[in-house]
């Protein structure tokens, strides 16, 4: 029988690349997509499309029993940098968001869980190059620590009650679809719109901040390989290590400037600093390659090329629609 799949935060960064990529490979109406408002036209427009407030069991139920969804995917979060402005919004969504799928799966309703974990895991006692899988974890962060506490429910979830439940570790995610929101690794999407728009970024990480990161495409082919791996090669129930590339915000203006000669970039470093500067500055995602055979793609150059190609496109094609 096929999969039936939900999709919670479609409307997202990862959620809606997510749910045209789903569709494409599992069928049309085998991806329900759902979010809490009708924020992105594109996925409310492509398919089918339910209100769902993840916050809210029945909410959740409801469409689950709808349609006979076995497998969710929860990609409603709030993330690092708006999770230090509302620190108690930011654990209940994503912890009662996740309480509420983990037992849709106890309780037999669903199959499979999906759920995305983060670099926001490590903290300032974490040892900083080439984290490993299994360290020190003392995130200071919010987000950071509703995503160490989740693995450990996810984990908790599978020992005890067998849910199958799998995650992936995300570094920052570089798309030019949709719009991140809330992330302190979002400036590496910012910095390719205002290349194009104004020639001219104000970066609010210093210079030579580095993070790990990740293009999209990279980062929803991990998110469909290990859903679709055997049961038995998911070796870890918590969350996964995953790594492509690490970069600083100074690496990304020299790689635009190799097709923007004129863009230019000033540094004015905000509270965001603090959370990037507890972050490892690369990852050791060996078990993610040893268990399911992950490896990425994409390298800085074809990220900047892509992302300037792509962006230019859909300015000019907004320009022409204005005029
Ligand atoms: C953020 O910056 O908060 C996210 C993340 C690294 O999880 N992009």
């Amino acid at each position: 029988m096929k999969s039936k799949i939900l999709i919670i935060g479609a409307c997202g960064q990862i959620g809606s690349e997510l749910t045209f990529k789903l569709r494409q490979l599992y069928g049309h109406d085998q991806v329900i997509a759902s979010d809490i408002s009708y924020s992105n036209l594109d996925i409310v427009n492509s398919g089918i499309f339910e209100i769902v407030d993840a916050q809210n069991y029945a909410s959740v139920k409801v469409c689950v029993e709808k349609y006979g969804i076995d497998t969710i995917y929860l990609m409603a979060a709030m993330l690092s940098a708006t999770g230090e402005k509302f620190p108690m919004k930011a654990w209940d969504l994503n912890m009662q968001s996740l309480f509420h799928v983990l037992n849709l799966a106890r309780a037999k309703f669903i199959k499979k869980v999906f759920w995305p974990s983060s670099i926001a895991v490590f903290g300032p006692t974490t040892p900083k190059e080439y984290t490993p899988q299994y360290t020190v974890m003392e995130p200071s962060t919010v987000y950071g620590i509703t995503k160490q506490v989740g693995e450990r429910w996810c984990e908790y979830y599978h020992n005890k009650y067998g849910v199958d439940v799998r995650s992936l570790r995300y570094p920052g995610i570089i798309s030019w679809k949709t719009l991140p929101g809330g992330g302190t690794t979002d400036y590496a999407v910012e910095i390719y719109h205002k290349a194009i728009t104004d020639g001219f970024y104000d970066c609010f990480l210093s210079e030579k901040t580095e993070l790990p990161m990740m293009f999209m495409d990279d980062a929803i082919k991990a998110t469909v390989d290990i859903m679709a791996a055997s049961n038995d090669a998911i070796k870890i129930r918590s969350s996964y290590n995953l790594a492509a590339i690490s970069f600083t915000p100074h690496e990304v203006a020299e790689s635009i400037k190799t097709h923007l000669p004129d863009f230019r970039i000033s540094y004015t470093p905000d509270y965001r600093q603090d959370i990037a500067d507890s972050w490892p500055k690369s990852i050791n995602d060996a078990y993610a390659r040893q268990d399911w055979k992950w490896k990425h793609a994409f390298k800085l150059e074809d990220i900047t090329k892509e992302m300037l190609l792509q962006l230019n496109k859909k300015y000019s094609a907004a320009l022409k629609e204005f005029n």
